[in-house]
């Protein structure tokens, strides 16, 4: 009896930390999502947070499936997915395109931690994807047309969304710029903010504030190529207070385009202010500059710091947002007990005046990290005899 044909992969993918923003789509590029700059983003470690898919290809399969967090999705409804779909069909061998696939594709992130999914998702998604079907195609063009910054998780380290020029977003790639191991030091810090909720999506707003911030031309044709030229250099030459600045007044301008837009769009919270503030004074106390911050379109802050600082950082994160140990998700647990040991000098302990402390959601650190990788069969979302999906979060 002929087996049927059978093909499977499991990839664990990161989430990626924009410190250049991509804010736009060009004219045309709303279903290819081609963007009107290039962003520029450090990638975390798959430890703690990471997106994993299995997919399957088999001869039994009727239809393609899609499982996400458990649930089973339509594969119709989602143009996305459909899109990403027949790019890996149009670019694999005929005997594999013709067959119907399994995907089951869950976060280990509890929805709580309020990290969008997005990225690591169509990330992992178009990794499983190029890898069964053997497609020829560029990773990071079928995780672009998932969801623009699922582009950036393909590799590790410091990367590159080149926004491209071709209509048909063939040179819209992403590419490495350095590996993780070229600053080890880096550390991301995630600090979730309580009550963060947004009404606008990234799509819708990015849509809005192209059309009428007044903001956007100037930032496409000059701000962006400027900050892209100088953030390169200080990657390169490991220069975190220039990073820190360029970073910041990134972040900055993505909160004043949202400013500008109509209607106008605030996706920060106070807390997010204050720690905006915190980050300031901290630096001013330090007399240099420790910590930088960077926003997207959420309540959440992102810090940039090196690991001789982390534990120092994270004290003084602690002090101002109280938060439980068990809602630290730390890549490295020693950096947060070495946090317990550390005094904060006088002139840090009153930086907010009185603002009430209040608990972060979520408290997580990671190093740069090394980009997508492929898992063992072991931990594969679909039982590979029976190829019924696992739906428990693992
Ligand atoms: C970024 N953001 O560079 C920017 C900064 C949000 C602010 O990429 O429409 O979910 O799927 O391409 O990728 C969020 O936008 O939007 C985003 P789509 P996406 O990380």
């Amino acid at each position: 009896m002929a087996t049927s044909p059978r093909y499977h992969v499991t990839v664990a993918a990161p989430i990626n930390i924009a410190f250049i923003k991509y804010w736009g789509k060009r004219e045309g590029g709303e279903h290819l999502i081609l963007p009107t700059n290039d962003s520029f983003s450090i990638t975390l470690s798959t430890e703690p947070f990471r997106s994993k898919t299995t997919a399957v290809l088999d001869a039994s399969l009727t239809e393609d499936e899609l499982w996400l967090n458990g649930e089973k999705e339509s594969v119709a409804g989602n143009p996305r997915l459909v899109h990403v779909l027949a790019a890996v069909r149009s670019t694999c061998p005929a005997d594999r395109a013709k067959l119907k696939v399994r995907v089951v594709s869950n976060n280990n992130f509890p929805t709580a931690a309020g990290m969008a999914s997005s990225a690591s998702g169509y990330c992992a998604l178009a990794c499983a994807l190029v890898k069964v079907f053997q497609s020829t195609a560029d990773v990071s063009v079928l995780a672009r047309v998932g969801s623009g910054s699922a582009c950036r998780s393909v590799y590790g380290g410091f990367v590159k969304w080149l926004q491209g020029t071709n209509a048909d977003g063939t040179d819209c790639i992403a590419e490495q710029f350095a590996n993780a191991a070229h600053w080890p030091e880096m550390t991301v810090l995630c600090a979730v903010v309580k009550g963060h909720k947004k009404d606008v999506s990234s799509t819708k707003g990015m849509q809005l504030s192209l059309q009428t911030s007044p903001m956007m031309p100037a930032r496409i044709r000059d701000v962006v190529p400027a900050r892209m030229a100088a953030v390169s250099e200080a990657v390169r030459n490991r220069d975190f207070a220039s990073f820190a600045a360029i970073t910041m007044s990134d972040s900055d301008d993505l909160q004043a385009v949202c400013r500008t837009t109509t209607p106008t769009i605030v996706y920060a919270t106070d807390d997010s202010f204050q720690i905006i503030k915190l980050v300031h004074a901290f630096n001013e106390a330090k007399g240099r500059k420790v910590l930088a911050y960077t926003f997207d379109a959420g309540a959440n802050a992102f810090l940039f710091t090196l690991r001789p600082d982390v534990p120092e950082v994270v004290a003084l994160v602690n002090h101002y947002f109280p938060t439980p140990d068990e809602l630290c998700a730390f890549n490295d647990p020693s950096l947060l007990r070495a946090s317990k040991a550390v005094t904060l000098a006088p002139n840090c302990t009153a930086l907010l005046g009185d603002y009430p402390k209040r608990p972060l959601t979520y408290l997580l650190q990671s190093p740069v990290g090394d980009g997508p990788r492929e898992m063992s069969d072991a931990e594969s979302l679909i039982n590979l005899s029976t190829l019924a999906p696992i739906l428990t979060v693992s």
